[in-house]
């Protein structure tokens, strides 16, 4: 099937994306969430579950070694992936297969995987069986609901085996054990998660142990033990279901698994429908009670509704209708989802990044304005004494700073200014800026990120330059500066960037001699980049703790990083002439079709000077991918540029599709931003482009901010809303439903051959400039936007206005 046309398609008008093929883009994947889980699930039925109780947990294991500090889908997945999985046998004759696909990975006559925004569903026919399966998460509970229903599609009668098997995998090494409870109508494992410390008992002792498989109707049949399910064919033939019965096995420390076995007789079309939950219990009665709460027909319908006005309250700020149908539906109906999937989870950490919560809440100012606010205050709530950031923001109370987050990294309070910018654009709430931080009745959200602008200040060497310590924005750069004498090139000019943009706010608001002191130590750090990190084409990424320039022509690898010159041009430091040396260079050695790589060529051996970055393998994560948050930076800075085309092509780019080769290239589907594409298309050109599948990216909320305010130009500003489009050339038109500020605008682009210039009309009436300013919350309005094609083709310079003279 691979190759086909139409190998991906959009489905119910545009709301859903699905898959025809279990086995060209075997990784592609959808995820569901809710505030205390996350559950991913692939084409073939391989899935990976994480609850929060408070730290991230699993109740379906894999026997592999696990990383503690985030999830890395990417990891290559075998028949003991953890799965949920219906297997389907024809007891008169000796056929068998598996719905969706693993683990009997028996092609069948058709297929298709189905994701939309609450559910995540598989159609599959084989041997004139259909079996749909379906899954969802409620709102507040830790819990799978599963649907299966198994239909008759031939003309004879049919007796069927039916047996749903979900993976639990190995649970401890100090006691684990399973069987099926009548009394409950639940198979149930018990485990006790290994403990060494007695102090770490009272926790222990609280963790929900243990894993269950509920049913609504009871069972034939059963067995509870991995091995005597497998017995000698593994999972993809297990012997136990050549008998014509499971044998109801316990295990008793063995590894568990849940598989039921249901005899269904089914008429010519006739179907059957099954409902399971599956989840984490710490006791029996919280499996009784999810049982009571959702375990019928009526249960999961609630739960759905639940879930879909759950999604409903969080819509995000704007509808897109443009010439390319998948672009809107990736925006419309999953990136804006995934966004709210950051804000809601903090990435399932209970000490997010501080740089992540920022941008990530950044991205909630368009969906949930209420908790990027929230946001920030925890945050500046948390502000060292000497204005920095710590590394991540403690959520839970009581809780520390753990992994990455012991590692001094310099570029926190950057991320500050950068979001608010983004809070007064789109509110227009100053006010905020008044706001006492929690705990600090004398502290003002002003004064405490002036403090960390004075932090900024601090941190740099005679020359002016950012000190780096053990990372920047880039986290695996530890061995730059850990002598406390390394500078960051991209830290430099982004510091830069962040105390223009607040010296911005403080003159709106009349703070002329905050505004004075940063604008001086913004054009000395904007000087110091110039002198000792311009490289005769573009900026250095660094200079290490030992004197050694990194990211420099004469590097054999590593030459040239993006993010110095994105930045740089944000912050308004590269001159015209730089900037044609920049575009060139990035053109040269950074381009791929899947977007702008993060630096070339891939380290392929260890720099002690530079770092773990170095060791990663060459084209994946920081080590030259086009890691999609550094892409994102990019097309920030070619939007600045008012480079329309270019900047669209990237963002394009960054979105798998609707090119059937292309979705195989990078085996996803666009239901979300992937953290990473392989890069290296030169060194390592097999697996280039291949997404990394891992859905935690700071990329979602910029790529979010990108589209509504550049691409659209539907941008706040203190006076009202902004519109300066820059759309590609080959659109003529497009359509925007827009919230802002309470009101929403029916926006309409038109582009006319014949406008000179941007006009705005409101309601049939034409504005004086770019700018809609008189208008109310409550009411609608239609903004008839008149575009010249000029504009659609080179945009508008913004450079020059985001100097700050
Ligand atoms: O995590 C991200 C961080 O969460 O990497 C980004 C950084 O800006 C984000 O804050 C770039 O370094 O430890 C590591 O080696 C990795 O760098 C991870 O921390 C990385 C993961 O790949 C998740 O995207």
């Amino acid at each position: 099937m691979a190759g086909e046309a139409e190998i991906v398609k959009l489905a119910d008008g545009g709301d859903r994306v699905e898959l025809r093929c279990p086995t060209s883009m075997p990784r592609a994947s959808g995820f569901l969430w809710n505030r205390r889980m996350l559950l991913q699930a692939n084409c073939q039925g391989y899935a990976t579950a994480q609850h929060l109780q408070p730290e991230p947990a699993k109740y379906s294991h894999a026997p592999v070694m696990e990383l503690k500090t985030f999830m890395q889908p990417e990891q290559p997945y075998y028949a003991h992936h953890p799965g949920r999985f219906v297997y389907v046998r024809d007891e008169l004759g000796s056929t068998m297969f598996s719905a969706p696909f693993a683990p009997v990975k028996r092609r069948p006559a058709s297929f298709v995987f189905s994701v939309g925004e609450a559910d995540i569903a598989w159609r599959v026919v084989e041997n004139d069986i259909a079996v749909e399966l379906a899954v969802l998460l409620p709102v507040d509970d830790v819990v799978e609901l599963w649907t299966v229903t198994v239909a008759n599609r031939g003309s004879r009668a049919r007796a069927l085996s039916v047996y749903p098997v979900f993976t639990i995998g190995y649970m401890s090494w100090m006691n684990q054990s399973a069987r099926h409870e009548p009394g409950l109508g639940a198979i149930v494992a018990a485990s006790v998660t290994p403990y060494q410390k007695l102090e770490d008992y009272a926790a222990i002792k609280a963790l929900k142990d243990r894993t269950f498989l509920l049913h609504e109707y009871p069972p034939d049949a059963w067995e509870t033990s991995l091995s005597a399910l497998e017995g000698n064919g593994g999972l993809h033939a297990p012997e136990a279901l050549e008998a014509p019965l499971l044998a109801g096995g316990e295990a008793l420390y063995e590894t568990p698994v849940a598989a039921l076995q249901y005899r269904l007789r089914l008429g010519p079309g006739e179907g059957r429908t099954l409902r399971f939950a599956f989840g984490p219990a710490a006791t029996d009665d919280d499996i009784r009670a999810l049982r009571a709460r959702y375990l019928c027909a009526d249960g999961f319908a609630a739960a759905k509704r639940r879930v879909d006005e759950y999604l409903q309250e969080r819509r995000p700020c704007a509808v897109l209708a443009t010439p390319d149908a998948h672009f809107d539906t990736f925006v419309n109906r999953f990136l804006g989802r995934q966004v709210l999937y950051h804000g809601d989870t903090h990435r399932l950490t209970t000490d997010p990044q501080t740089r992540n919560f920022l941008q990530d809440n950044m991205g909630m100012v368009y969906v949930e304005p209420a908790r990027a606010r929230e946001a920030l205050l925890t945050t500046l709530a948390q502000q060292q004494a000497d204005g920095n950031l710590p590394e991540g923001i403690v959520l839970t109370p009581g809780g520390g700073l753990k992994y990455i987050n012991q590692v001094p990294h310099t570029d926190h309070c950057v991320w500050l200014p950068v979001f608010l910018e983004a809070w007064l654009d789109e509110t227009g709430d100053y006010a905020l800026l008044d706001a006492h931080v929690p705990g600090a009745a004398r502290t003002t959200v002003f004064d405490a990120v002036t403090a960390a602008m004075r932090w900024l200040k601090a941190n740099r060497d005679a020359r002016g330059l950012s000190l780096i310590a053990q990372g920047d924005w880039c986290d695996p750069m530890n061995m730059v500066g850990p002598a406390g004498k390394g500078v960051s090139g991209w830290l430099t000019v982004a510091t830069v960037h962040a105390l223009r943009l607040w010296v911005r706010v403080c003159r709106v608001r009349g703070n002329y001699d905050v505004a004075a002191e940063l604008r001086e130590v913004a054009d000395e750090s904007a000087a110091a980049a110039q002198e000792h990190l311009w490289d005769g084409d573009w900026f250095a990424r660094g200079i290490s703790d030992s004197g050694e320039r990194f990211g420099v022509a004469s590097d054999a690898e590593g030459r040239l990083f993006l993010n110095p010159q994105s930045w740089a041009i944000l912050a308004g430091i590269a001159r015209d002439d730089q900037v044609t040396r920049m575009l060139n260079a990035v053109d040269e050695h950074l381009a791929s079709p899947w977007g702008t790589v993060l630096l070339a060529p891939a380290y392929t051996s260890m720099h002690e000077h530079i770092g773990r970055i170095t060791q990663k393998f060459p084209g994946t994560a920081e080590n030259g991918s086009v890691y999609n948050h550094a892409a994102a930076f990019w097309i920030a800075a070619l939007y600045a540029l008012g480079r329309a085309d270019r900047a669209w092509t990237e963002l394009r780019r960054a979105v798998p599709g609707p090119d059937p080769d292309d979705y195989l290239r990078r085996g996803q589907l666009p239901v979300y931003l992937p953290n990473y594409y392989r890069g290296a298309s030169r060194q390592f050109p097999q697996a280039a482009g291949r997404s990394s599948h891992l859905f935690h990216t700071g990329a979602a909320s910029w790529f979010y901010r990108l589209v509504i305010e550049r691409l659209f130009g539907l941008r706040g500003c203190p006076d009202g809303l902004c519109v300066r489009p820059q759309l590609p050339s080959h659109w003529r038109s497009a359509t925007v439903r827009r919230r802002f500020r309470g009101a929403e605008f029916e926006v309409v682009y038109l582009v006319d051959e014949r406008a000179g210039e941007t006009r705005l009309c409101i309601d049939g009436r034409p504005l004086a400039d770019d700018v809609v300013r008189d208008f109310a919350a409550g009411r609608r309005y239609r903004l008839d936007v008149t575009v010249p094609p000029a504009v659609g083709a080179t945009g508008r310079a913004e450079r020059a206005a985001s100097r700050v003279s």
